[in-house]
């Protein structure tokens, strides 16, 4: 099976991504059929990269990450929206800010999720990993390339589930103590792992809603 893992470089208020390094980390496992690629975090490179990265790699499952600094636990997103928006305070690298654009003018306006959700929900519970099913990715670059990586398989025609982690700050990067949440490398690490392995060994139906079977 042929996996994708996006990240993304450093952005806002924060020196390292965490994100960036757990990509690194599993890059430097070496196995060929996990492809870790890291993005910066562009409006322009985002919608350029993704769709490439699908046509190039033609993977059967794409897993996006990105930090969610505030978030207190990892999240599995159910929902990619066809909204870019943020302000000037929040300009990409490119120093590009959007406000209420859709990320694609033809696209439906939401895919969700078509990861296991709650196989990895299980599997997080199991290992005592804190992690949760969130219903908004935000409408920074994050939803963008999780949106783009959705729109570039059904465009493709590429038979792949596509979704996204959103990871805590790394206990390193905290300034407020009493007010941000964080989780160690270690921890985020595996439980990236159990998101992998419970989308790999996924059968058919199992998906965002509980229970169906297909
Ligand atoms: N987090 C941002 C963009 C890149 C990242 O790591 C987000 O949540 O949209």
């Amino acid at each position: 099976m042929r996996v994708v893992v996006q990240g993304f470089g450093p952005f806002g208020d924060f020196a390292v991504n965490p994100s960036e390094l757990l990509v690194r980390l599993l890059s430097e496992r070496g196995d060929p059929d996990v492809i870790g690629e890291v993005l910066p975090v562009s409006k322009q490179r985002v919608a350029t990269a993704v769709p490439e990265l699908m046509k190039t790699h033609r993977p059967d499952l794409w897993l996006g990450v990105g930090l969610a600094a505030g978030r207190p636990a990892l999240a599995i997103e159910a929902v990619a929206v066809n909204l870019a928006h943020w302000p000037q305070e929040r300009a990409d690298a490119d120093g590009v800010s959007v406000a209420r654009q859709p990320v694609t003018v033809h696209g439906p306006a939401a895919y969700l999720t078509t990861l296991p959700a709650e196989q990895i929900l299980g599997a997080w519970r199991k290992a005592g990993i804190p992690g949760y099913l969130s219903q908004t990715a935000g409408s920074y670059l994050c939803n963008l390339s999780f949106y783009a990586a959705a729109q570039a398989a059904a465009d493709l025609g590429v038979e792949c589930r596509v979704g996204f982690l959103h990871v805590p700050l790394l206990p390193e990067l905290v300034t407020e103590p009493d007010r941000q949440p964080s989780m160690s490398m270690a921890l985020q690490a595996a439980g990236l792992d159990l998101v992998l392995a419970a989308s790999q060994n996924a059968s058919q139906g199992d998906g965002l809603y509980l229970g169906r079977t297909a």
